[in-house]
């Protein structure tokens, strides 16, 4: 163990493409990662929950924790295409790298992907397992949502019916989904929410809304030849005016 100890340059080291990679290894990360991370973060919608952000920041670490490895990849790719061609049977001296044969480097390299794999397994569990707690919250609003070919119906707890999605904002919603034909899949953009519409089950999502607006709710399941249409709104208001929608929607659906 002591001699590997030692401040002395392994002699894999001073190969010049050994260097070369490993250089263009530490620059293709921080490359891959930056540009990766910030294009992620531009491309998705700002989040209008807990729940989306939670998802963002969670693509931004995936992304930091998947550049080293495409890093590599670019780096001996660069290496491969910018070094110098031999031609013959016998490989040049300078090409006999201990490291492509070394059981160190291959244990190394199984260690840290495991450990990337297990990061990224727990803290997507952290982040699934904080989504789902207000599926048992007592005080949380009930609305079954069901889709068929090729609408969404939200029904409330007083009996009122839209197609158009109705919250009141900073309140846990409990979603109660199912189909009445083929499968769905209910996506609420910019909450983070997506979940199979099964005819025959009912699956659950939960979310709390934490901004006013309209946002967008849409199939995400190919369901047939108007699945792309498959689209409506969810309107995200005050308590106040949520309670007035939903007291009107009631009355026109009984004065029906
Ligand atoms: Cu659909």
């Amino acid at each position: 163990m002591t001699d590997v100890m030692t401040p002395k340059a392994p002699q894999w080291w001073k190969k010049p493409d050994v260097k070369k990679t490993a250089i263009l290894w530490v620059v293709c990360t921080a490359v891959i990662g930056y540009v990766g991370a910030e294009f992620h973060v531009r491309n998705m919608v700002s989040p209008a929950s807990e729940t989306m952000s939670g998802v963002i920041s969670l693509m931004r670490v995936f992304t930091w924790a998947a550049a080293p490895v495409a890093g590599l990849v670019a780096a001996m790719c660069l290496t491969v295409l910018t070094s110098k061609r031999h031609y013959g049977d016998n490989p040049p001296a300078e090409a006999d790298h201990q490291v492509s044969n070394s059981p160190r480097a291959t244990a190394l390299w199984i260690v840290v992907s495991a450990l990337l794999c297990l990061f990224a397994l727990v803290g997507g569990f952290i982040v699934i397992q904080k989504d789902s707690s207000s599926l048992f919250d007592k005080s949380a609003l009930q609305v079954n949502v069901t889709g068929q070919q090729w609408l969404w119906n939200f029904d409330y707890e007083n009996g009122a019916r839209s197609e158009d999605l109705y919250l009141p904002v900073n309140k846990p919603v409990v979603f109660h989904i199912t189909s009445v034909d083929v499968k769905h899949s209910f996506w609420v953009v910019q909450m983070g929410i997506k979940m199979d519409a099964n005819p025959g089950y009912t699956t659950e999502a939960a979310v709390t809304p934490n901004k006013i607006g309209v946002f967008d709710v849409r199939c995400t399941e190919l369901c047939g030849l108007l699945h792309a249409y498959m689209q409506t709104k969810v309107h995200v208001v005050s308590q106040a005016d949520y309670d007035a929608w939903l007291s009107i929607h009631v009355q026109i659906e009984k004065g029906a």
